[in-house]
């Protein structure tokens, strides 16, 4: 009898999971969703998805479903988008259906719906708007952005000065002016280039991406319900994160006490401001939890990314002294040598602009973008998207549209430049993403591009210590985030 309830308990487990894990198709029967391969119960599509390459194993699938697919990472479902009409139709003509956040698990985890980037609903919408006016008004009183970044510049100049000609790995350095200019918007000062605290400060971040683009994160992201028992590397990015936390918390309470709301020094102060005005409001959205995580996602968003595309950059152009020859002969034009480079002069630079853009292009920082989630049950392309699913829009694969960009695969600036040499604007350059949840830190990111490449460029010429036919410009590793293959390079003054 014991044995008999005992199997019968079993049977019972088991065609509970099965049913669980098949639980979607019943849901599922009011409409259609995109067509992918068939899930597995639990494991979902695990034995299509390679966790060492996920990119390249949704670009497969793509070949055998179409640019509208779905897959199941475990027992999340998830909706694929490829190319520039579908993540258009999807982010842009249904931006609001389409403006959820998705869980990404290595990443929810720590933020808990907190801050700006991973929450959703009115939270978001509230420090949204709250974090874009900030950024674009931080001319008020102190000085513009623009001025901090250039600044900055200068100080980068000077470090490749130091180098004195021979070769250098410019990853850190390029990190640290980076990281500073955030810095200098969120905290109110740049350090010093050897400040102990600031390289800790940037080797939590450094190692957040670099272990956040391991298998094992990724592996998480798509098991996050096994992997969290599990021993391994995953759970050191936890730890980083927690080390930034602190240090965010701490230095908003200092700022706290000496806080004159007349004069706001930086982006907390102004978050600060905010929280006074919205005392009494029970349901504020304004509080210290969510000023440490909009900060630190600001902080740690705005490192990495743009540092990365800077060193890809600096990469491309050792590989193709020719495009580097006409931007110098571009800035000798326009800007000369005695003068620092400002934003007015970017529209009299078609070919540097155009050059920044391919760089991004070619780049793809977050080749399948930041996930999102749809809001409510969506209608797309005759199908049913059920509310809460999550969306990958490949951005990717809107950088390399065969049918917006002549030759996707190769670096070439006449991307973007028309037969005068006018710069050309493409509507498949998205590497901010588009829609309702586009890249908040856009605006800032063009401007530091710009700034700090053409007064880099103003200053050095660059030389590679191995030919350039030697070069490798395919990326080492495409994960969440695209990251270049490590170099050195020579900075030779002018
Ligand atoms: C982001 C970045 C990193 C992680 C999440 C969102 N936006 C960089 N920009």
């Amino acid at each position: 009898m014991e044995l008999l309830s005992g199997t019968l308990f079993l049977l019972l487990c088991v065609c509970g999971v099965l049913f669980l894990g098949l639980g979607w198709k019943s849901k599922d029967s009011k409409g259609r969703l995109p067509p992918g391969p068939t899930p597995l119960p639990i494991l979902g599509n695990f034995l299509q998805l390679d966790p060492n390459n996920m990119i390249k194993s949704l670009e497969k699938l793509r070949e055998a479903y179409g640019s509208v697919f779905t897959v199941y990472l475990g027992l999340q479902r998830v909706v694929v988008l490829c190319g520039y009409k579908a993540v258009k139709e999807a982010l842009v003509d249904q931006a609001e259906d389409f403006s959820g956040r998705g869980q990404l698990p290595s990443f929810s985890k720590d933020f808990n719906e907190h801050g700006v980037v991973f929450s959703n609903g009115d939270r978001w919408r509230q420090l949204r708007r709250f974090s874009l006016t900030t950024l674009r008004n931080f001319g008020m009183g102190k000085r513009s952005i623009e001025e901090r970044i250039q600044e900055e510049a200068q100080c980068l100049a000077e470090e490749f000065h130091k180098t004195q000609g021979t070769p250098f790995d410019p990853t850190f350095i390029l990190s640290r002016a980076v990281s500073n200019i955030i810095c200098s918007i969120v905290f109110g000062n740049r350090f010093q280039y050897d400040d102990e605290k600031f390289l800790t400060l940037n080797n939590l971040i450094t190692e957040r991406f670099r272990v956040g683009s391991l298998p094992p994160s990724q592996l998480y992201d798509m098991f996050s319900g096994v992997m969290q028992y599990l021993p391994g590397p995953q759970h050191e990015a936890f730890k980083q994160l927690l080390g930034l936390e602190k240090f965010i918390t701490r230095k908003a309470k200092a700022q706290e006490e000496t806080l004159d709301p007349n004069a706001p020094r930086d982006f907390i102060d102004c978050f600060l401001v905010k929280m006074q005005q919205e005392k009494e409001n029970t349901n504020t959205e304004f509080f210290l939890k969510n000023l440490v995580m909009t900060t630190l996602t600001i902080f740690f968003a705005g490192t990495e990314s743009i540092s990365t595309t800077l060193r890809y950059g600096f990469l491309l152009l050792l590989k193709y002294p020719e495009v580097e020859e006409k931007v110098h002969k571009e800035i000798e034009r326009v800007i000369g040598s005695s003068r620092t480079p400002n934003m007015d002069d970017r529209p009299l630079m078609p070919y540097t602009d155009a050059v920044i853009h391919e760089i991004q292009r070619f780049t793809n920082m977050f080749p399948s973008g930041v996930a999102r989630c749809v809001t409510r049950d969506t209608q797309f392309r005759g199908y049913t998207i059920p509310k809460g699913t999550e969306v990958f829009p490949m951005l990717g694969s809107v950088l390399r549209d065969a049918q917006h960009f002549a030759r996707p695969d190769v670096f070439d600036p006449q991307h973007f430049l028309d037969e005068k040499g006018q710069f050309k604007k493409n509507e498949a350059f998205m590497p901010f993403s588009v829609g309702k949840r586009y890249c908040l830190g856009e605006q800032l990111a063009r401007k530091e591009l710009f700034l700090i490449f053409t007064s880099i460029l103003q200053n050095f010429r660059f030389k590679s210590p191995i030919p350039s036919e030697q070069i490798d410009i395919s990326p080492m590793l495409v994960g969440f985030v695209t990251i270049p293959r490590s170099y050195d390079m020579c900075a030779i003054p002018l």
